[in-house]
């Protein structure tokens, strides 16, 4: 054996140690041998060019790209028409590490009226409405102020579990977690000086379709951000160059792209937009709906994977909760006979991604994985079925039902593992 070999039969066995979980020696010939045999280093002929130099590139042998959701083949696809609408591309969460989603790799969906292409040096931030004081700010007046940066996640309403979704790309797809920094719109607020009475503000896009959405001021005066970075570069025009609102822990509708005017108000403005689409119709719950609940998904082994072997494999996953940080992440490998914890792995932010780990040992016999998350509030994610039952109607009108209608769809998507080792939508149609 050499010492890359002992050395990762260590770590193998250290591994369901830390995780509190007893597991025998590896069976005979189930790690993979390491061999000397690297990939050769071939000298691209691009390496040296200007761009490569200035901006950098990554590895031609690196291939992760944003699927299309639905699968069809790019040019073909049934939304590239000559329009600006474009069809919706996912986070490949399936390949993803950690918890930050590069800024190349993060979904990107809802552009009904195009990416607007905006310079910077022309754009302006109006603050208007019940103020003291109306205020514009140049983004260069905006970039002197005092800003925060943080972790957060931002989910679309349209990702949730599915039966039909076969990838976790397909189910989940449009959740993404960057370093987010700019101005904390508290500030900005208090500048203008808020009226008494005004209760919500009205936060507009410049995008073709005016993307307007109301906010609730308690939640504009707690953490709301005025985003001009995403992980350490400007905004990327996709997630609202040269300046977004950004709402941590809301539907991701909220946070308006390409912002340009924030109106403070005495009540939600129903907007277009928001009339038509993100409404809650049911008028019990208020019409709105907010935070999003507790949710966790495993990333892999996830649905069109593959466990080459049996042995040793580390089931993991990501999970977040729209109000507040995530406590405890368990993982089922028996369809939710038993449940078992799983490690968090740090950092564990408040409504960002959190990143758990399961090792597990997999026989070769079929399993159904399961990841069921309870964030610090202590609210447990639901199954289907609990959800089903909470809202008080059946599985078949829980998946028939356009998702805004129940809240935020945080049940449990489980991922199957068939004795070959390939890996299936779990959830029964
Ligand atoms: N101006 C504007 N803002 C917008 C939208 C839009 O179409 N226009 N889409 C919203 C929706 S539905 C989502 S899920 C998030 C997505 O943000 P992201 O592209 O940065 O992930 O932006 C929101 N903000
Ligand atoms: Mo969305």
């Amino acid at each position: 054996m050499n010492s890359k070999q002992s050395s990762r039969r260590r770590f193998l066995r250290a591994g369901p140690a830390l995780a509190g979980a007893v597991v025998g020696p590896l069976a005979t010939g189930s790690a993979t041998p390491v061999s000397a045999q690297t990939s050769e280093a071939v000298a691209t002929p691009d390496v040296n060019s200007r761009e490569s130099l200035r901006y950098g590139r990554r590895s031609r042998f690196v291939t992760t790209y944003r699927p299309l959701e639905g699968g069809d083949d790019h040019m073909s696809h049934r939304l590239m028409r000559p329009m600006p609408s474009r069809p919706t591309v996912s986070t490949p969460l399936g390949e993803s590490v950690g918890i930050i989603t590069p800024n190349s790799l993060h979904f990107s969906t809802q552009h009904e009226y195009g990416v607007p292409d905006i310079n910077p040096r022309e754009h302006e931030l109006m603050i208007h409405g019940m103020v003291d004081r109306p205020l514009v700010f140049t983004m260069e007046e905006l970039r002197r102020l005092p800003y925060v940066s943080r972790v957060y996640y931002i989910q679309c309403t349209g990702s949730k579990a599915t039966p039909t979704g076969r990838t976790v790309e397909a189910t989940f797809g449009r959740t993404a977690c960057s370093e987010w920094a700019g101005v904390p719109l508290s500030l900005l607020l208090r500048e203008a000086g808020v009226q008494k009475g005004a209760s919500w503000i009205l936060a507009e896009g410049v995008d073709g379709g005016k993307h307007s959405k109301s906010v609730p001021m308690a939640k504009a005066m707690e953490d709301v951000l005025v985003a001009y970075s995403q992980n350490g570069e400007p905004v990327r025009p996709d997630n609202g160059f040269p300046l977004r609102l950004f709402v941590p822990g809301f539907e991701g509708l909220y946070s308006v792209k390409w912002l340009h005017r924030i109106k403070v108000v005495d009540k939600p403005y129903l907007t277009f937009q928001e009339q038509r689409r993100y409404l809650n119709p049911r008028a019990n719950q208020g019409h709105f709906n907010f935070e999003q609940g507790p949710i966790s998904i495993i990333t892999f082994p996830s649905g069109e994977q593959q466990l080459s072997k049996r042995g040793v494999w580390m089931i993991t996953g990501l999970a977040w909760s729209g109000m507040g940080a995530v406590r405890r992440v368990e993982v089922s490998t028996d369809g939710g006979r038993t449940w078992a914890d799983a490690q968090l792995q740090d950092p564990v932010l408040k409504r960002a991604h959190t990143r758990f780990n399961f090792t597990w040992r997999w026989e070769g016999d079929e399993a159904m994985l399961l990841s069921r998350c309870i964030d610090e509030l202590g609210q447990v994610q639901p199954t289907v079925e609990e959800f089903a039952k909470f809202w008080g109607v059946g599985i078949p009108q829980v998946y028939r039902t356009p998702v805004n209608y129940f809240g935020h769809a945080n049940f449990i998507q489980p991922w199957k593992v068939l004795r070959d080792g390939s890996v299936r939508n779990g959830l029964a149609t």
